[in-house]
């Protein structure tokens, strides 16, 4: 199916349709949905799953041996960070909270970013070079800065989007919905991306919110929300182009 045809369809699904095209072991569930993917994207695409997840268990060693501060384990996540990733320009604006650095695999995470972990500034400062905004650790405060920079890119004339990944704890801080409303009132070109692990640390996804789905929190705003499989890199990457 053509870009044109998929597009509109996949953005006006029900929210309550959770769009998938792999299985758990890799079937392809639906193929009018397949991206048109080379396969070395796709042989890239999994090997940067594979780093991220590497990277996650380096850390969290280094962690345990106290050479790293306080670390939020991604794994189980790399499917809708990389997939996400991957359907972005490269100087498409990254904003991401603690958990979803495996997007940072997609655009050659640099070394210096480790030094964050243990304290050091400079850590968020090379995140700039691939145009990624510093690491947030204030839940949802990074929202508005996405919705700020990609107001002012569509001020610009620029064509960048303003991407920008959370957890579904996240969707109840004031400024979700402050930077939420925004974005729909001044059609800002931003891309939001929950990744909904059914847990804010402690707190399980019914105690979160009494909404049916997370995705249907964006069409209260007045834009397209669905949801996909996170465990899904295919699904995300649709999603995401056609977000885009
Ligand atoms: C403004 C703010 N309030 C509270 C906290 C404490 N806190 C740390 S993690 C977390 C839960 C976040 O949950 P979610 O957004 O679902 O992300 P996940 O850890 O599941 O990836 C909270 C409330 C914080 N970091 N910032």
């Amino acid at each position: 199916m053509s870009r044109d045809v998929l597009e509109p369809a996949l953005l006006e699904r029900d929210p309550d349709d959770r769009i998938r095209i792999l299985d758990a072991d890799g079937t392809v569930l639906a193929p009018e949905l397949e991206p048109d993917l080379e396969p070395e994207t796709l042989r890239s695409m999994y090997r940067d799953m594979r780093f991220a997840r590497r990277f996650d268990e380096r850390m969290i060693s280094l962690q345990r041996q106290g050479r790293l501060g306080t670390y939020s384990s991604l794994a189980g996540q790399e499917g809708a960070q990389i997939g996400s990733t991957y359907a972005l320009a490269d100087d498409d604006m990254l904003s991401f909270q603690y958990r979803e650095h495996g997007a940072l695999a997609a655009r050659g995470l640099p070394w210096e970013y480790l030094l964050y972990w243990m304290g050091h500034e400079a850590g968020n400062a090379a995140l700039a070079d691939i145009d990624v905004f510093p690491l947030n650790i204030s839940i949802a405060g990074h929202l508005p800065h996405a919705v700020g920079w990609a107001w002012a890119a569509k001020l610009n004339g620029d064509d960048r989007v303003g991407v920008v990944h959370f957890g579904d704890g996240s969707t109840s801080e004031g400024d979700f919905h402050e930077a939420m409303n925004f974005a729909g009132v001044f059609d800002t070109p931003n891309v939001f991306v929950c990744n909904n692990n059914q847990w804010a640390i402690s707190v399980p996804r019914e105690r979160q919110t009494a909404s049916a789905t997370i995705a249907q929190k964006a069409r209260a705003y007045g834009f397209a929300g669905v949801q996909v499989d996170g465990m899904d890199p295919l699904a995300t990457y649709v999603v995401t182009a056609a977000a885009r």
